[in-house]
């Protein structure tokens, strides 16, 4: 007997079938960058967390892309984009999102899908966003104000509206009234017109109502009957991690591989490469620690050199050198089957360039990124120093190319978290990328 379509035939077919990239560090690593060169080769593009916080540049003949929630696989005809479960959607921003890409002529009909099940952002989230970090006051998070921790905070405290509920007009509105009600209990009363958001979104789920999916089975469907290749994008990253990040300056989803699984409904199984994306010297936008932080004239130059501003927020984004403590550990909650170097262009300017080995707590190494931020802030820092290479590298394309001492910078990375070294950034161009293969 044939089984029904929605079942697998066996876990066989779908093993190792997903590819995943993830960003390591603290975010703005470049991953709409590698996503957008390995979109060529894949059917579907997924965003498994996070909302409109995220930014993800790609730059291709000259024209810029701006990514916040939509994946960034959409700048590829031939790719189908997936907005997955997990991933939390204020509707307003994800139509002018559409409407930008499509004004820059990319033609997203019948290729942009979105989950059933995927929690909805309202306005009156980002009015909560800003209110909860101005009860922080100095200790605030430095959120995106996107209302995406409240949004999540909802969704985990079972009142959330999803994008199902668009549907079910009665219950979409009890819903609303209830949560409006309970967040003006908190918060005190803020200007939020329950009425008119009611008539906006009747209107946004027709405008909406051709691609939402069962995202559970169209991936699913993809992968076991189509044979279809898909990959993941990470966004944000490990340090943000809800459970594993620098808590509480973190965001509110899982941005490890974890959140892959539990953002799509994929088994673990499904997953074969997971490409992790490092930076090569580490930023950090918003509050929290940051260990390595250069706040002197060599963090001043990679802030300039490598135009680290907010995708999304126009922040100065913080900078210091490569973390091989935060890169081990990410390393290990990951398990990156290989990594792309990127902005390897920026440190081009540096005489010596400096990575952090180690961090000494009460005259003790760590074995681990420590959970107790009073403690880290206590860290003893130990840094390696290499020799720079001062030259331009941004036409180099083959490995041979790269000068000497910026091989063994490389090198160095690859031994030190023992995963190989697949891709190299070396400016900001679709193009601008060495392939070691
Ligand atoms: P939120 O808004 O609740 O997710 O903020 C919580 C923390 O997560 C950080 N975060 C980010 N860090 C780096 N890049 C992000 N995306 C944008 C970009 C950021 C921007 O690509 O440049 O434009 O400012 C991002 N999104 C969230 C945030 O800074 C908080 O520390
Ligand atoms: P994402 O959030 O990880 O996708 O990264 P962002 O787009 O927020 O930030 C990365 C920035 O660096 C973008 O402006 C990219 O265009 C740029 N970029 C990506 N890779 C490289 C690279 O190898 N060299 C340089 N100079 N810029 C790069
Ligand atoms: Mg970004």
């Amino acid at each position: 007997m044939t089984p029904p379509a929605s079942v697998p035939v066996s876990t066989e077919s779908i093993r190792r079938k997903v590819s995943v990239v993830l960003g390591s560090q603290w975010g703005d690593e470049g991953k709409g960058k590698l996503v957008d060169l390995l979109a060529k080769d894949i059917d579907v593009c997924v965003r498994c967390q996070g909302g409109n916080n995220a930014g993800h540049t790609i730059v291709v003949d000259g024209v810029k892309y701006a990514f916040h929630m939509l994946p960034s696989g959409l700048v590829n005809p031939g790719c189908t984009a997936v907005v997955g479960s997990g991933v939390v959607v204020h509707l307003p921003s994800f139509f002018e999102e559409l409407a930008d890409l499509e004004a820059k002529g990319l033609n997203c009909d019948g290729r942009l899908l979105i989950s059933d099940r995927c929690h909805i952002v309202f306005d009156f989230h980002q009015i909560v966003d800003g209110l909860k970090e101005a009860e922080l006051g100095r200790g605030s998070i430095g959120t995106t104000r996107k209302g995406i921790g409240p949004a999540y905070s909802t969704k985990a405290s079972r009142s959330g509206i999803r994008i199902h509920h668009l549907y079910q007009p009665e219950e979409f509105e009890k819903r609303l009234r209830a949560i409006v009600e309970s967040r003006r209990k908190r918060y005190g009363h803020f200007e939020y017109d329950v009425d008119a958001e009611l008539k906006k979104y009747s209107q946004l789920a027709e405008k909406l109502r051709p691609m939402v999916v069962d995202s559970v089975d169209y991936l699913h469907t993809a992968i076991s009957q189509d044979n279809k290749k898909v990959l993941v994008e990470g966004a944000n990253a490990l340090m943000l991690d809800l459970d594993f990040g620098t808590y509480p300056y973190v965001t509110s989803s899982n941005t490890s591989i974890g959140g892959v699984c539990t953002g799509l409904g994929f088994p673990p199984t499904c997953i074969g490469n997971v490409i992790g994306v490092v930076k090569a010297y580490t930023t950090r936008v918003g509050g929290g620690p940051f260990p390595s932080e250069q706040l002197n004239k060599d963090g001043e130059l990679l802030q300039s050199v490598g135009a680290e501003y907010g995708v999304t927020t126009g922040r100065p984004r913080r900078c210091g050198w490569l973390d091989m403590v935060v890169l081990r550990y990410s390393n290990r909650i990951n398990g990156y089957t290989s990594i792309n170097l990127t902005k390897l262009d920026v440190l081009s300017v540096f005489d010596e360039i400096k990575v952090a080995m180690s961090y000494e707590i009460d005259g003790k190494l760590v074995n681990s990124f420590p959970a107790d931020l009073q403690k880290l802030e206590s860290a003893k820092v130990n840094y390696v120093t290499l020799p720079g290479w001062k030259s331009d590298i941004s036409k180099c394309r083959t490995w041979d190319q790269l000068p000497e001492a910026c091989q063994k910078y490389v090198e160095f990375i690859a031994r030190e978290l023992n995963v190989p070294i697949e891709w190299i950034g070396v400016g900001p161009g679709r193009d601008d990328m060495i392939h070691i293969k």
